[in-house]
């Protein structure tokens, strides 16, 4: 791997995109990245904020860079990436040898795509919580990134199903994963609990084969 690679990560508000940030960069780190992160917010940079309390002991805290957008975030990684290809500049100049930079958009609508000038991996993320319909429903982010992640899998039992065919009271995993299937036929979809930590190590593999040695 030459030059770094620039990974963005998608999905609506509160589904674990920050979270999945700070599980991500230890063992990234543990196997020898050279990582960096840049978190984008509406109003804020609270979210680049909690990354660098967190991951201060991985990675120095000159590699996190807040973004506050100040308008739609999606506009910001799609639409007129300037801003967070400055940054992304910006950190792969002030670090040399730096492998990955991973980019949390602002959470937001089903529409988000990465603009490609910005990112060459397009992770996307939902949640359990949102309902088992969520993937069916699809959207481009949904059908097009390059890895669909579905998170908060632990919280399944305490959601009921929306799906009434599917037979199954509470949120039906399997179906989200057949839904997958349907609208992105072999491209990847995890099931994932950043909070147990359960599809942490496939996940970080899927990273390691398809983005950063592709
Ligand atoms: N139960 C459960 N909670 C989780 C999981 N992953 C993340 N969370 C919690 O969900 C909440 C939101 O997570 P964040 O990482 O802030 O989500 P986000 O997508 O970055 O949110 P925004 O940047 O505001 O869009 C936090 O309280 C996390 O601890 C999970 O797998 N299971
Ligand atoms: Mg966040």
């Amino acid at each position: 791997m030459s030059r770094t690679v620039r990974i963005g990560i998608g999905g609506a508000i509160g589904c674990g995109k920050t979270e999945l940030i700070e599980k991500i960069v230890p063992k990234l780190v543990e196997e020898g990245f050279k990582v960096g992160a840049i978190s984008n917010d509406v109003y804020s940079k609270e979210d680049a904020r909690r990354l660098a309390a967190r991951l201060g002991k991985d990675i120095d805290p000159n590699l996190i860079l807040g973004i506050e957008t100040g308008g739609c975030p999606h506009t910001a990684v799609r639409d007129d990436p300037s801003m967070n290809i400055d940054a992304a500049e910006k950190l792969e100049k002030d670090n040399p040898g730096l492998d990955v930079i991973l980019i949390e958009s602002g959470g937001d609508n089903i529409t988000l795509t990465f603009s490609p000038k910005l990112a060459d991996f397009f992770i996307y993320m939902v949640d359990v919580a949102g309902g088992d319909k969520t993937i069916r429903k699809g959207g481009l982010g949904i059908k097009k990134s390059d890895l669909l992640l579905i998170n908060k899998i632990d919280l399944a039992p305490y959601v009921e199903s929306t799906i009434l065919e599917s037979g199954v009271k509470t949120a039906n995993l399997d179906l989200m994963m057949q839904d997958a299937k349907n609208l992105r036929g072999d491209k990847p979809t995890l099931l994932l609990s950043l909070k147990d930590g359960i599809g942490l190590d496939e996940l970080v593999k899927i990273i390691r084969e398809k983005a950063l040695f592709k």
